[in-house]
């Protein structure tokens, strides 16, 4: 059963949204990764999200670039927290996305990440977050794989001191 959904508004926003399912991969959080669009099929995304609430998706992640009004439009239609990831898709380097994602109106949040693999990365770290607070497994993975981060920073500055 997804606990998280992956959507992204278009197949070409693929290889940036397939990061936030490599990190949930690593945390063993099931998710439901999917293409449907705020703009080109409106209904299929709000009956997604119906369905995903119904079958026990917790939290929803919405990657999409230029006019980006995925997330929001998922927002308009869920409670349950939803990430956005704005992407660069335009000759805007994506200012677009990253204004179109953050600007909600009060009452409806969009979590915003940053720009397209390091924002992709992130959702699936701040959701995985979110399910660890009532998951105390996942929250252990989650601590493991800091640990494992500090560690390589930690041998990675051990060898430069060494070469000084
Ligand atoms: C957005 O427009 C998508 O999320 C994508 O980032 C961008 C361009 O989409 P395509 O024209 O490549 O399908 O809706």
């Amino acid at each position: 059963m997804a606990k998280v959904a992956i959507f992204m508004g278009s197949v070409s926003d693929r290889d940036v949204m397939a990061e936030c399912g490599k990190i949930l991969d690593k945390l063993d959080v099931p998710y439901f990764m999917t293409v449907t669009s705020a703009h080109r099929t409106l209904e299929r995304t709000a009956r997604l999200v119906s369905e995903l609430e119904a079958d026990g998706c917790r939290v929803f992640i919405c990657g999409a670039g230029m006019a980006a009004h995925l997330a929001g439009a998922v927002a308009a239609k869920t409670t349950r927290p939803v990430l956005g990831v704005p992407l660069a898709a335009s000759s805007l380097g994506g200012m677009d996305a990253l204004l179109a994602t953050v600007q909600m109106p009060a009452g409806f949040p969009v979590g915003t990440l940053a720009l397209d693999k390091a924002g992709a990365r992130n959702a699936a770290w701040l959701a995985a977050q979110i399910l660890a607070l009532s998951d105390p497994d996942l929250s252990g993975r989650i601590e493991a794989e800091r640990a494992a981060m500090r560690e390589s920073v930690e041998k990675a500055a051990a060898e430069m001191e060494k070469r000084q």
